[in-house]
């Protein structure tokens, strides 16, 4: 132990100066980096890429960015039950969720390149390569993807992930000299480009995101606005009993369930916009979005449903459509004889199967809708075009960004959900549900108003019951109409007595038929069973 700086010598010398080591301030052959902070280099590297990526996408098409390609590819080849499982468990939040695991995974694979590329600085290759190639055969493949500009946003992350990480993983070392004494400047310069790195990743999603918000329905340039309906529907002041905490007649679009699987919502621009009918019809036909709205288009109030709907669930929404009825296109495109099914298709690939005389009935108002409540479907809804089509699931009908009719047989072809365990004809179930008071409340005793909708679309609600405790069944008032294709508002006075009580609610049919008390779930082909409601008067 004769080191300069020896505790020894210090004592050795009482006035406690000591000449400066006399050392060169050369950095020492590069020291290995620690695991964490190479593998903190490479998840700052390939976040700032993707975030890039991201952006750029926006200018790309949403299903080129890496990471939406590459979830919307898994969805594709994940198997049917894990779909289900994921849609049922997850309900709303199996979009972001996935998009969260494959950001992680990303990430996660980034921070093993950050750990071989310390090593050696062409490892991180190894994991980068397949992961680029992943990701660009992915874009590749996007059903709403136009090729190659597809893989722009790929390839821009790997422009800006790996100089990025070459740079991090260089400075991450000689942070210290021969002596020991850290290089506090080479550690600023590495932990400058990391936080700088890191705050343009930052900086890129949120504009990512504003940019995505701002892109919407109406955006179009030079769009006519949306025609005055030939034939208007008027919503009675009858259908809108006003009871707090009961769903509107006519839901909001802000409101309006979303149910699609689209990882990010689908930017179909309306000038760009064609439906094609093709398949099993004597005439193809083609139109664009500025002959859709020159013809007579027509106001018509339906419910949609989501088959997912548990009983008392709320994926159901009431709105005024504006569109062409398909019957008058399909009539000019002729449909051929052992034609019994229409396969629409949207822009991102989506399909459903509908029955062909469902959309050629003349009492069955199936819109090409183009307008919600009197403005241009929202781009979440469909813009710039969708299907409605009352009474069937919105899963064998109500195609968002549609472009393609296929007239075709339900021996030949299958909508996106058959295959996956759903029927192939879905009509929507009788169901009634209780929104006020709402389930485990509390209500003050005497006189407590218990309302909800009920629907039968395309038939028609004829009553709605309610019971209290499994007694006897009581007679609830129904608001008014526009048709039998929405929803039907429905309320009833409990003189209640205080304690916990069960409120249950059934509807009748325009047939007469009651809805049942058997419990199904939703797959195969729509929930059953009746809504119960607990409520403690107190
Ligand atoms: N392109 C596309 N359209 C779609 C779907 C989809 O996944 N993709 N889902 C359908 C389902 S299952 C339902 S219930 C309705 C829901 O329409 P909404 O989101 O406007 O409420 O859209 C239908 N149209
Ligand atoms: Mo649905």
């Amino acid at each position: 132990m004769n080191s300069v700086t020896s505790p020894a010598d210090a004592a050795a010398d009482p006035s406690g100066h000591q000449p400066p080591p006399k050392q060169a301030r050369t950095p020492p052959p590069r020291p290995a980096t620690s695991p964490r902070l190479a593998g903190l280099c490479g998840v700052v590297a390939t976040g700032t890429g993707l975030a890039a990526a991201a952006l750029v996408a926006q200018a790309t098409g949403p299903g080129s960015a890496p990471v939406t390609a590459i979830g919307n590819r898994l969805i594709d080849l994940m198997p049917a039950p894990l779909v289900n499982w994921g849609k049922e468990t997850l309900g709303h939040a199996d979009k972001p969720v996935l998009l969260v695991i494959v950001t992680l995974v990303a990430l996660a694979l980034g921070a093993l390149a950050g750990l071989l590329a310390a090593r050696r600085r062409h490892l991180g290759w190894v994991v980068i390569a397949p992961l680029a190639a992943l990701s660009l055969l992915a874009a590749s493949t996007d059903p709403a993807a136009s090729f190659p500009s597809s893989l722009v946003p790929t390839l821009v992350a790997l422009v800006v992930a790996v100089p990025l990480l070459s740079a991090l993983v260089e400075r991450a070392h000689s942070r210290t000299f021969a002596d020991g004494t850290p290089d506090t400047e080479a550690r600023r310069r590495f932990l400058t480009l990391l936080g700088g790195a890191t705050t343009a990743a930052v900086v890129g999603v949120g504009a990512e995101r504003v940019i995505d918000a701002r892109v919407g329905a109406g955006s179009d340039a030079g769009l006519p606005p949306l025609p005055t309906p030939s034939a208007t529907e008027a919503v009675p002041a009858g259908a809108e009993l006003g009871i707090a905490g009961l769903s509107p007649y006519v839901t909001p679009a802000k409101d309006f369930y979303r149910i699609d699987t689209a990882l990010v919502v689908p930017r179909v621009s309306a000038t760009k916009w064609t439906l094609s009918i093709v398949g099993q019809v004597r005439k193809p036909v083609t139109i664009d979005y500025a002959t859709l709205l020159s013809r007579g288009l027509v106001e018509h109030v339906t419910t949609l449903t989501c088959v997912s709907n548990e009983v008392g669930g709320n994926l159901a929404g009431n709105a005024v459509w504006l569109g062409l009825p398909v019957r008058e296109l399909l009539a000019e495109a002729e449909p051929l004889p052992g034609a019994d099914m229409v396969l629409s298709r949207s822009a991102d690939g989506w399909t459903a199967g509908t029955p062909l005389e469902a959309l050629t009935d003349p009492h069955r108002q199936a819109l090409l809708a183009v307008g919600m409540n009197g403005k241009p479907l929202p781009r979440e809804h469909g813009y710039p075009v969708r299907m409605v089509v009352p009474g069937l699931y919105g899963y064998v009908s109500a195609t968002k960004w549609v472009v393609e009719l296929k007239v075709t047989s339900f021996a030949a072809d299958q909508g996106y959900w058959t295959p996956l365990g759903w029927s192939a004809k879905g009509p929507i179930k009788l169901a009634s549900r209780i929104d006020v008071p709402v389930n485990s409340g509390t209500v003050p005793s005497g006189d407590v108003v218990v309302a909800g909708v009920a629907w039968a679309q395309h038939t028609g609600v004829r009553a709605v019951e309610v019971r209290v405790d499994e007694g006897p069944w009581q007679p609830a008032t129904l608001a008014e109409v526009t048709s039998a294709d929405t929803w039907r508002q429905w309320h009833w006075t409990w003189p209640s007595t205080r304690g916990r009580h069960l409120l249950q609610c059934r509807a009748q049919d325009a047939t007469g038929a009651w809805q049942t008390e058997d419990q199904a779930p939703p797959a195969p082909d729509g929930a059953t069973g009746l809504h119960s409601v607990d409520v403690v008067v107190g």
